[in-house]
């Protein structure tokens, strides 16, 4: 069993739909053991006008091995009819493998843990709800910490339950 950490975005469509769609999805791959609040948020790197984004972290304790979740991530993706025309565009469902146990591996298919994670406000507060003592393999620092250095303008509730 490993403890696999999930990113959801979106800012195109009914995203809540989207992210409870992919809720239920995982859970049939394990258990879901935690589900932060929903945050609305400033996109971040786009180029274009975009709308706000909506994203939350599950963390999912799974069999699967990283690839193997990968893959049905894309699958969840992809069911949600997420097209992937210009990169940072604006998309209906962004689902992004944080992190997987304590694992570090860097292959074409898949970097962990995921390269940006520790810069984004909006993957970090998300985490902070439901793994505030998680430490980083490579950084070897907590979530609690990386927050308190953040820039958390931007960064919304939305709402507790999704
Ligand atoms: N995802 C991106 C690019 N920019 N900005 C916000 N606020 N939230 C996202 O999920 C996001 C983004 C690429 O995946
Ligand atoms: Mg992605
Ligand atoms: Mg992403």
């Amino acid at each position: 069993m490993s403890l696999a950490l999930i990113a959801l975005g979106g800012n195109l469509g009914d995203v809540v739909s989207n992210f409870q769609f992919a809720l239920d999805w995982l859970d049939e791959l394990g258990t879901v053991q935690g589900k932060s609040s929903l945050y609305r948020t400033v996109p971040v790197g786009v180029t274009d006008a975009q709308e706000d984004y909506l994203n939350a972290v599950v963390s999912l304790e799974t069999t699967l091995s990283a690839e193997e979740l990968l893959e049905e991530l894309l699958s969840i993706e992809h069911a949600r009819g997420r097209e992937r025309f210009i990169k940072n565009g604006a998309r209906t469902l962004d689902l992004d493998l944080l992190a997987y146990g304590d694992l570090v591996l860097q292959t074409e298919q898949l970097t962990l843990p995921h390269p940006r994670m520790w810069e984004r406000a909006f993957v970090l507060k998300p985490l902070h709800d439901i793994l505030p003592d998680w430490v980083h393999p490579v950084h070897k620092q907590a979530v609690w910490e990386a927050v308190a250095g953040l820039e958390l303008e931007g960064i919304e509730l939305e709402a507790e339950v999704w």
